[in-house]
């Protein structure tokens, strides 16, 4: 076992491999540019699915064909490890990688925060780095035989790494206590990410999310026509944000939106419930003109939920929502004025 940074993360070469890989994570744009609109519909936007109160969709937001492994850390920061093992950072479009170093023996990766970075090396030693992944800040952490992989895991309080073992059980790495603390068993699972309590994991191609308790895994495959693409990497920074490779080298960016809007659940965990969560105002806003005989301004709270946000009503139809301090909460009627408040 060798504590040396620079034995595992020799840099070589930079200055060449820094040109051929920002163009390896790049260069694609437009790809469906000349495919008919609906083409370019169904190539970029997979089907939704609902479960439990949550709709997911995935929407395809680049094609980082050199990339083998993502790490996502706080909401649109991804860090990619090529397949020669250099080190790149963006924000997941073709043209936002930039290089950050060349972790030569680096296999797998993982993130906390923008600039902290863990890297699994193939001899299975662990290794982080707060500098953004930079060649000469990497730590030494240990060697852990057992580990598949490491993903990223995005505590409220602790820089933590997520370690995968071979046999499905995941554990978490706090920076601070330098421990591995056990956390599930995932049988057949290629790869973990957790953020707060919500799991996301990769089993047989396809990304699964947690739910409900006791936890429940939901598939939830992205869709192309009557396929699905395989997946080899999966990392979140959010509980309703999660990011996807497929094995394609195209990257996905899947959201778990509010689907259950009265049941007084925030379902896919983004601190908003119900009416006071923008995913809900079109249906509760469509339920409650549909009721309302007038045309005009009102809130949501008439259908006995807590909301602020308005609805505006013409013919029985919803014409749009307003968010905002509107309305007071769990009064039937709140403070809007028929007629007046337009
Ligand atoms: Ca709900
Ligand atoms: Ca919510």
């Amino acid at each position: 076992m060798k504590t040396s940074v620079t034995s595992r993360f020799q840099p070589l070469a930079l200055a060449t491999l820094s040109a051929s890989l920002l163009l390896g994570c790049g260069g694609v744009e437009g790809e469906f540019e000349d495919s008919a609109p609906t083409e370019t519909e169904l190539a970029t936007t997979s089907e939704a699915l609902t479960v439990n109160g949550i709709t997911a969709t995935w929407t395809k937001v680049g094609t980082p064909y050199a990339a083998s492994r993502i790490a996502v850390c706080d909401y649109d920061t991804i860090y990619a490890l090529n397949d020669d093992a250099t080190l790149h950072r963006g924000n997941g479009t073709d043209n936002g990688w930039v290089y950050k170093g060349y972790p030569s023996a680096a296999r797998d990766i993982g993130c906390s925060g923008d600039s902290w970075v863990w890297a699994l090396n193939e001899d299975k030693s662990f290794y982080e780095n707060h500098e953004g992944g930079s060649d000469t800040a990497w730590t030494y952490r240990g060697t852990v035989p057992t580990l598949g992989h490491i993903g990223s895991y995005l505590h409220p309080s602790s820089y933590k790494a997520l370690g995968l073992n071979t046999d499905g059980s995941a554990y978490s790495y706090d920076y601070s206590t330098k421990k591995w603390t056990y956390e599930a068993t995932f049988l057949g699972a290629a790869e973990a990410t957790k953020v707060k309590d919500r799991w996301f994991v990769l089993i047989g191609g396809h990304v699964n999310f947690s739910h409900g308790s006791p936890l429940t895994l939901t598939s939830f495959p992205i869709k192309a026509g009557t396929l699905s693409k395989l997946v080899r990497d999966v990392s979140a920074a959010s509980p309703y944000e999660v990011w996807a490779l497929t094995e394609g080298r195209e990257l996905y960016k899947g959201v778990l939106s509010e689907a259950a809007c009265q049941d007084g659940l925030d379902n896919e965990g983004d601190s908003r419930a119900d009416g006071n969560d923008p995913d809900c105002y079109p249906s509760l806003g469509t339920s409650l003109c549909g009721v309302m005989p007038w045309d005009g301004s009102f809130c949501l709270s008439r259908l006995g939920i807590s909301s602020n946000a308005l609805a505006v009503c013409s013919g029985g139809k919803l014409v749009s929502t307003r968010g905002g301090d509107w309305c007071n909460e769990y009064g039937a009627g709140g403070s809007d004025t028929i007629g007046i408040l337009q």
